[in-house]
């Protein structure tokens, strides 16, 4: 990427990566459409240049700063975008006690659930000796399965309402969402999991969400098809 001054206000990310359509998300959703946006390419390890290290140290992406203010972790940008313009656009998390709480525990129980897809769908490439894999792939298969499973009865129990926690969107879905999206393009089978399938149908033509749509998903088949193991 060519060189130029550090950015007051400025997002990069990376096609496909669940961390940055999040935030993507969110910042339709709080009306914060004139951020201006830069996508980085992974293959040409656009994510460890200097100007994504300025801002996020681990040469991670989203690597994001408003007006001054870098915040890197993309649940914590949400978060920081929600406090900020709390009573513009979508209100992603709800005041009263009740409902709030909800949505705190499922946003952070989806975060749980993104990190035993990772482990799973990364696994060979982290652990490329195929003499050196052992029986932990089998138990992050077991682990992820039973993970999902669980997001399926959520669902069931929820079947009255639209949304993750209720009758909004909430911060939850911002989060969810992607990840759901990530199974099913890597190959999650539709009739092992139809609650999940049902939301991700329910929400896939929200107008945030399909104006942020991974622009490569768009124009390419996936690559990997692993989740069907599931
Ligand atoms: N906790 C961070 C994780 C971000 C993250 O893992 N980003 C990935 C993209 S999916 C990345 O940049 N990976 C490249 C690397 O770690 O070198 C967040 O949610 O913002």
């Amino acid at each position: 990427m060519a060189e130029e001054e550090k950015p007051q206000t400025m997002l990069y990310w990376g096609s496909g990566s669940p961390q940055c359509w999040r935030l993507q998300i969110a910042l339709l959703e709080k009306k914060q459409d004139n951020v201006p946006q830069k996508l980085v390419s992974f293959n040409k390890g656009e994510h460890k240049s200097p100007q994504v290290l300025a801002l996020n140290a681990r040469g991670q992406v989203p690597a994001f700063i408003l007006e001054g203010v870098s915040i890197n972790d993309s649940v914590a940008a949400c978060f920081y975008l929600e406090s900020q313009f709390k009573y513009q656009g979508t209100q992603l998390i709800p005041d009263e006690p009740a409902k709030q709480a909800m949505v705190y525990q499922k946003t952070f129980e989806a975060l749980f659930m993104y990190q035993k897809m990772e482990d799973y769908l990364f696994y060979d490439w982290r652990i490329p000796k195929l003499e050196q894999r052992n029986t932990a792939q089998e138990r992050n298969i077991m682990s992820l399965r039973e993970e999902l499973k669980l997001w399926e009865m959520y669902l069931e129990k929820m079947t009255r309402h639209k949304y993750l926690t209720g009758r909004i969107f909430t911060l939850a879905d911002v989060v969810m969402f992607t990840n759901i999206a990530f199974c099913f393009r890597f190959g999650l089978k539709p009739k092992k999991f139809p609650n999940l399938f049902d939301y991700y149908n329910r929400l896939k033509e929200r107008s945030s969400i399909e104006a942020s749509w991974p622009p490569h998903w768009k124009e390419n088949p996936p690559t990997m098809d692993k989740m069907k193991y599931i």
